[in-house]
C-alpha cells in the first residue's frame, strides 16, 4: 500500500474538522494532521488512535464517527473498549456501561443508542423512524429495536484482563447479569427455526450490512428505490454514494424496519411473514465465543462457569450442523425464508474460527479458505484481508462491505488464527493492519489493493483495535 493513501471521497480532513466546530489545538486537529500520511512508528500510530478516540468522546460513550455516525452503536462500543482498556480504563467501562443502560427490559441490546443532545436529521434514519418510545419496556432514551454481534462479554473479559484492578472487578460484576440477559434475549426470542442458532432480522444486525452475503434474501423484500425521494440520507452527504448502499438497498432496509417497527418489535410471529431472516455464520460465532468469555467472567465474578461452557459447546455443534458447507470448505448464511445457504463466499463464513471449541475438521477448512485467493491470507500479508471473495466477478474494492477491507474484521479472524494454532498468519495479518493505518489514517475502511482510506477519515473502532494490535 502507498503512503500518503488517506485521499477519499469524503473530503479533505480539515474540512470535517471544521464542519465540527473542533477547536484547532485540539486532540481531533492532531490527528487530522497525522492521518494525511499516517506516521509509520508505533508510538506515532498509537498517538493517532489515542487522538482518534479522544476527539470522537461524547460524555459517556465514544462515537464512531462525528460525520457518519454521531450516535453510539452496540458492536462500535465493544471494539472501541477493548482499545479504550489500553489506555483509559474507566472510560471502556463507561462506554459499555452507558450501552447496556439502554438496553430493553427483554434483555435485548439495541444497536443504536440516540443522543438526546443531537438535533433531528443527524443520523438517518432516527428516532423517529424507530419509535421505540411507543414501545413498553424500551429505555427513557430514543433507540432502534434491532440487535448487532454480541461481542460485548469477549471485550469486557479482554478490558478486564488488560487493567485487572478492583474498580474493574467491581465493573465486570456489575455488567454480568446485563451480559446474560442479552444472550438469553437471543437464546429464547431470536432462535426461530429453533435449531439453536440466532436468526438476524435486519442486515444491519450482521454489521455487515451492504455484503454479497444478502443480496439474495434481500432481492425477496418488496421495495422500490423511488421510496427513498420521500427521505433525505444522510451518510451520501458525508461519503462517496459510490461506496455507500444504493437507494434500492435503502428502500428495502426501511420496509424491514417498518415490518419489525409495525409488529412492535415483538420476536413471537417472525417466522409467520417477517421479510428478512437469515442465520449468519458471524453473529452465531460471537453467540458461542460471548459464551466461551461469560464462562470466564463468571468464574471471575463468582457465578457458575458450567452452564456458559454447555451453551457454548451447543451453539458450536449448531453452527457446524446448519451453516458448514462441506461443498465448499467455509461457513455460508442459511436464508431461513427458503432453509438453502446463500451461495456467496463471504469472510462471514471464516468467523467461526474465533470459537475454541470449533472442530479441527471445521478448522483446517477455514484456514484453507482464509489462504486461497479468494481471501489471500498469508504469512507476509502482501494485501489486506477483504470482506468478499476477491476472485468474484462482482467484487467491488471501493463498496462499503463488498470488498474494502475493515479492522475489526481482520482482528476477530487474527484472534481465531492465534486460538487455533497459526501464530505466522496471525502476524501477517497483523503486520497487513498496522500497515493499513500507517498508509492512511485512522480510516472507516480500506481499498483492499492499494490500502486508501476509505469511509470516515476518523474512526473510533479503527483506532481502538489499532491499539490492541500495538499491545501484542
Ligand atoms: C454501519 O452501519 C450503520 C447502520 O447500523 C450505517 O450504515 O448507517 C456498519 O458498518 C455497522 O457495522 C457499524 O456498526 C455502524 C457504525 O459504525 O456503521
Amino acid at each position: 500500500m502507498t503512503a500518503g493513501a488517506g485521499q477519499t471521497g469524503v473530503g479533505a480532513p480539515a474540512a470535517e474538522s471544521a464542519r465540527n466546530g473542533v477547536p484547532a489545538d485540539s486532540p481531533a486537529t492532531r490527528a487530522d494532521a497525522a492521518r494525511t500520511g499516517g506516521p509509520a512508528d508505533p508510538s506515532g500510530l498509537r498517538q493517532l488512535a489515542v487522538d482518534t478516540l479522544d476527539a470522537n468522546w461524547e460524555h459517556d460513550h465514544t462515537v464512531p464517527s462525528r460525520t457518519l455516525y454521531p450516535h453510539q452503536w452496540s458492536w462500535d462500543s465493544a471494539f472501541i473498549a477493548i482499545g479504550l482498556a489500553h489506555v483509559r480504563p474507566e472510560r471502556a467501562w463507561r462506554e459499555l456501561a452507558s450501552l447496556f443502560r439502554a438496553q430493553w427490559a427483554d434483555g435485548r441490546v439495541p444497536h443504536i443508542v440516540f443522543n438526546p443532545a443531537l438535533r433531528v436529521g443527524a443520523y438517518f434514519p432516527g428516532p423517529e423512524m424507530w419509535r421505540s418510545a411507543d414501545v413498553p419496556g424500551a429505555p427513557a432514551v430514543a433507540t432502534s429495536g434491532l440487535v448487532q454481534p454480541p461481542v460485548h462479554a469477549l471485550a469486557a473479559l479482554l478490558a478486564y484482563r488488560r487493567a485487572p484492578d478492583p474498580a474493574g472487578l467491581a465493573a465486570l460484576r456489575r455488567l454480568y447479569p446485563a451480559l446474560v440477559a442479552q444472550q438469553r434475549y437471543l437464546a429464547d426470542r431470536r432462535d426461530v427455526a429453533g435449531d439453536g442458532l440466532v436468526c438476524v432480522v435486519h442486515p444491519w444486525e450482521s454489521g455487515l450490512d451492504n455484503s454479497p452475503a444478502w443480496d439474495e434474501p434481500m432481492a425477496a423484500v418488496p421495495a422500490e428505490a423511488a421510496v427513498m425521494s420521500a427521505y433525505r440520507r444522510h451518510d451520501t452527504a458525508h461519503a462517496d454514494a459510490a461506496h455507500r448502499p444504493t437507494d434500492l438497498d435503502y428502500a428495502r432496509y426501511l420496509a424491514i424496519v417498518a415490518a419489525y417497527r409495525d409488529h412492535r418489535y415483538a420476536d413471537r410471529d417472525l417466522a409467520a411473514g417477517h421479510p428478512f431472516l437469515v442465520e449468519c455464520p458471524l453473529f452465531n460465532a460471537a453467540f458461542g465465543a460471548a459464551e466461551h468469555a461469560l464462562a470466564e467472567v463468571a468464574a471471575l465474578v463468582g457465578g457458575d462457569p458450567g452452564p456458559h461452557r454447555d451453551r457454548a459447546a451447543q451453539i458450536t455443534e449448531a453452527l457446524v450442523r446448519r451453516l458448514y458447507d462441506p461443498d465448499t470448505g467455509t461457513f455460508q448464511p442459511r436464508d431461513l425464508r427458503t432453509d438453502r445457504l446463500v451461495g456467496a463466499r463471504t469472510v462471514l463464513g471464516l468467523a467461526p474460527l474465533i470459537l475454541p471449541d470449533l472442530p479441527t475438521r471445521q478448522v483446517d477448512a477455514l484456514v484453507v479458505e482464509a489462504r486461497s485467493a479468494r481471501f489471500g491470507v498469508a504469512r507476509r500479508m502482501d494485501r489486506p484481508l477483504p470482506t468478499y471473495d476477491r476472485t468474484a466477478p462482482d467484487f467491488e474494492p471501493l463498496r462499503y462491505w463488498r470488498g474494502p477491507s475493515w479492522l475489526n474484521i481482520g482482528w476477530l479472524i487474527r484472534r481465531g488464527l492465534l486460538t487455533h494454532g497459526h501464530p505466522e498468519l496471525a502476524a501477517g495479518l497483523r503486520r497487513s493492519m498496522v500497515g493499513l493505518v500507517a498508509g492512511a489514517g485512522c480510516h472507516e475502511y480500506f481499498h483492499p489493493d492499494t490500502g486508501a482510506g476509505l469511509g470516515s477519515p476518523a474512526f473510533s473502532w479503527t483506532a481502538a483495535l489499532l491499539l490492541d494490535l500495538l499491545a501484542d
